[in-house]
């Protein structure tokens, strides 16, 4: 293409404009609901694995990603061949990756929440217990979306957690292994692969089968089939969300290299067509700078066709009047990554409500946090920050509570529940309450 005069395509927006709301909501707007067509299909992949087990996901790993598979042995991997694929590596990789590795266990380590109880002046002890799930799955996608980077974010807090099986679903188009997928697993304590993906691998994890274990929670991100497959399951299985496209909001004060800040916009830009860049300002030459510098680099780029369609799309560069107004920009949008690209980002944090995980100051570009800062890359989308978080540690736990009554305690919450349960016609309830009563 004609790289020498290119403009950029990307949204100029101004809160003043009159028309700024509706074109705001047609930006932010994202549909995730797959067609009836696609729902057909993933049911009749679940049922088929769920009715005839390997042998079904024999025969969908065969048509899909053109194996020849005779058998499930051929479609495992264990520790031994993750660690091998570990040992296999450069050693600049092996270094990078075991330092990302470090930094996101340390964080997460902290994440660790403690059982606590308290004991009432009659005795009585009321607690909650945190206890692990035994089994979690992560499904990592083939391909050219499969990140070694995603392996770490979703392998990690399940292992911090204490999960006692850490099981991995990775497709294999053409049977091609990616060494550095099974090196971060090797790394993150993940215990046997299996190297089937799709709906079937969904499927396959939530229901079992002869060779692939039934687990109590699948995370991690994939296609359309695999989001309409872990709906599907839901309820059977625990899931962690529905990721939608990447985003980012970079907020800027007007004193960050123009260069920096579009590569950042890129950054996001570059996972694919739908995701999302966009930046505020309340600097109107600034943001001009800016684009200049998108026009500038964008040619520069390895993945600038995907790159210039998502800003096309869904990008946009957005004159605020002032601070306040930004902050508002912020809230309503309740971003996957925020970009606090500014002197003073911290003046600014606490007004923040929204946003999955949030990037200060104009050193700390996205990118860092994506690898290896240490917190968790899986974060919610599509304005879902409004009621989730990023995944964690307590994503891979559950608590129980725990009561254990002294006599007089009994007695003491025997006469409350007595009365209550009457009030509910209860009286099996009533009786085995008032039999604990001493007078
Ligand atoms: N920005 C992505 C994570 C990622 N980036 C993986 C590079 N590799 C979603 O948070
Ligand atoms: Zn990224």
């Amino acid at each position: 293409s004609d790289t020498l005069f290119e403009s950029v395509d990307i949204a100029r927006l101004s809160t003043e404009a009159a028309d700024f709301e509706t074109r705001l909501d047609a930006l932010l707007a994202w549909e995730g609901v797959s067609d009836a067509n696609v729902q057909a299909r993933v049911e009749e992949i679940i049922s088929a694995v769920k009715a005839r087990g390997d042998a079904a996901l024999i025969e969908f790993s065969n048509r899909f990603d053109r194996l020849t598979a005779a058998s499930m042995s051929e479609l495992t991997l264990d520790a031994g061949r993750l660690e091998q694929a570990f040992r296999g590596l450069s050693e600049e990789q092996r270094d990078a990756l075991a330092q990302a590795a470090e930094r996101i266990r340390l964080y997460h380590e902290r994440q660790k929440p403690t059982s606590w109880s308290y004991t009432e002046a009659d005795g009585s002890v009321l607690g909650q217990q945190v206890t692990p799930l035994d089994r979690a799955g992560i499904y990592v996608p083939g391909g050219k979306a499969a990140y070694p980077s995603s392996v770490l974010m979703n392998a990690i807090p399940a292992h911090v957690a204490g999960v006692r099986e850490i099981v991995m679903v990775v497709p294999t188009p053409d049977g091609v292994l990616n060494e550095l997928v099974l090196a971060a697993a090797h790394l993150a304590g993940v215990d046997r692969v299996f190297t089937i993906g799709g709906a079937q691998a969904i499927a396959a994890m939530a229901y079992g089968t002869a060779s692939v274990p039934r687990v109590d929670k699948i995370v991690g991100p994939g296609n359309i089939y695999v989001a309409t497959a872990k709906r599907a399951v839901f309820g059977q299985v625990g899931i962690d969300m529905i990721a939608g496209p990447s985003e980012i909001l970079v907020v800027s004060d007007g004193g960050t290299d123009p260069e920096w800040l579009a590569m950042d916009l890129f950054s996001q830009a570059e996972h694919d067509e739908d995701a999302q860049a966009l930046l505020v300002s309340w600097d109107e030459s600034h943001l001009a700078e800016v684009e200049a510098a998108i026009a500038r680099l964008l040619p520069t780029l390895e993945r600038h066709e995907i790159v210039r369609q998502s800003l096309a799309r869904r990008g946009a560069l957005i004159l605020c009047r002032d601070r306040d107004e930004a902050v508002t920009l912020i809230n309503r949008i309740a971003p996957e990554h925020l970009e606090l690209s500014m002197a003073d980002p911290e003046a600014l944090l606490p007004q923040v409500r929204h946003a999955g995980a949030i990037f200060m100051g104009r050193y700390t570009a996205e990118a860092l946090g994506d690898y290896c800062a240490g917190p968790n890359h899986v974060l919610p989308t599509s304005g879902t920050a409004r009621f989730s978080s990023p995944l964690g540690v307590y994503d891979f736990q559950k608590r129980s509570s725990i009561i254990h009554c002294s006599e007089s305690g009994a007695s003491t919450l025997g006469r409350v529940a007595s009365v209550l349960a009457r009030g509910e016609s209860l009286t099996a309830h009533a009786r085995s309450a008032e039999y604990r009563i001493k007078d």
